[in-house]
């Protein structure tokens, strides 16, 4: 293959033929949600109660939700390359896990696990969180919240993410409308390491004119059919 160092950008779009709504097309999560309100450090510190509803609702959403043939290609792209294959997700589902993925950043955090703001710990759960849950780990009550990334907060691993890009020859972005900084960046990072840079998404994003290559389509038809093509070169 003529690619050794592979970085995959995956989004929302990844995800939505699997049931998980997206945030930005017509229907998604903004349209009935205020993002102010349930996405942003403040938004938690005014009202905690209407935060966990929205992430309460995302997790029993999650319940069903089984991993589409687009996420099954990436694991295979991961399993069968002989170079190196990074997954960077902004997705909070565990589908790509689910997968077969191993080698898998989730930069925006996990739905599947909550944070305990007095003590750190960061651990796995599948209930309702309240504004009286207490920490397994410390045992104060009323600091636990999901251990997503909002707004204004860092995004995870972002050493590791940047390194990989610096050094990689393809950068591929699938199913995100690159409206969301810092992972709308990266196929500049990725341009500027060299790499051959292509998008996979429903419909043209904000950064289309940055790429080199382009496939539009539902992500389970044009992903599949782009990794069978990519491990036959
Ligand atoms: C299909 C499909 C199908 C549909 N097949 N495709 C001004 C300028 C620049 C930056 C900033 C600025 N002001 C503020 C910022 C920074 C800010 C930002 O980017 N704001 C923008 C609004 C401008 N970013 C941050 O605050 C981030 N932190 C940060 O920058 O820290 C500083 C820092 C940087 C670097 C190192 C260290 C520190 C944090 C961002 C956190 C985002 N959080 C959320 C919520 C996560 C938890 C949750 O899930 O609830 O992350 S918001 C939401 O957007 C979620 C997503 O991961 C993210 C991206 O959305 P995504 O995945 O692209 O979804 P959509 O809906 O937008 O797009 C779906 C796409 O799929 C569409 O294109 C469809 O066409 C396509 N599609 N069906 C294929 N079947």
């Amino acid at each position: 293959m003529r690619f050794q160092k592979i970085v995959v950008l995956t989004g929302a779009g990844l995800s939505a033929e699997s049931g998980l709504g997206t945030f930005r097309d017509k229907g998604g999560l903004w349209e009935e949600f205020d993002l102010e309100a349930v996405a942003t450090p403040e938004g938690f510190a005014r009202d905690p109660a209407r935060v966990h509803d929205f992430y309460n609702l995302r997790r029993q959403r999650l319940g069903t939700a089984k991993p589409n043939a687009a996420h099954v290609a990436l694991a295979r792209l991961e399993r069968e390359h002989k170079g190196h294959v990074l997954t960077v997700t902004q997705n909070v589902d565990p589908l790509h896990e689910a997968a077969g993925s191993k080698n898998l950043i989730h930069m925006h955090g996990e739905l599947g696990r909550v944070l305990c703001a007095a003590c750190g710990a960061s651990v796995a759960w599948v209930c309702d969180l309240s504004t009286a849950t207490a920490c397994t780990a410390c045992g104060k009550a009323g600091a636990m919240r999901p251990d997503v990334v909002w707004f204004g907060e860092s995004p995870r691993d972002m050493d590791r993410i940047y390194e990989a890009l610096l050094v990689s020859d393809l950068f591929i972005s699938i199913g995100t409308s690159g409206s969301v900084y810092p992972a709308a960046g990266f196929v500049a990072e990725a341009r500027a390491a060299g790499a051959h840079t292509i998008e996979l998404n429903l419909e043209p994003s904000e950064g289309a004119s940055l790429f080199a290559e382009a496939h539009y389509g539902p992500a389970t038809k044009i992903v599949p059919s782009y990794v069978e093509r990519l491990l036959r070169a």
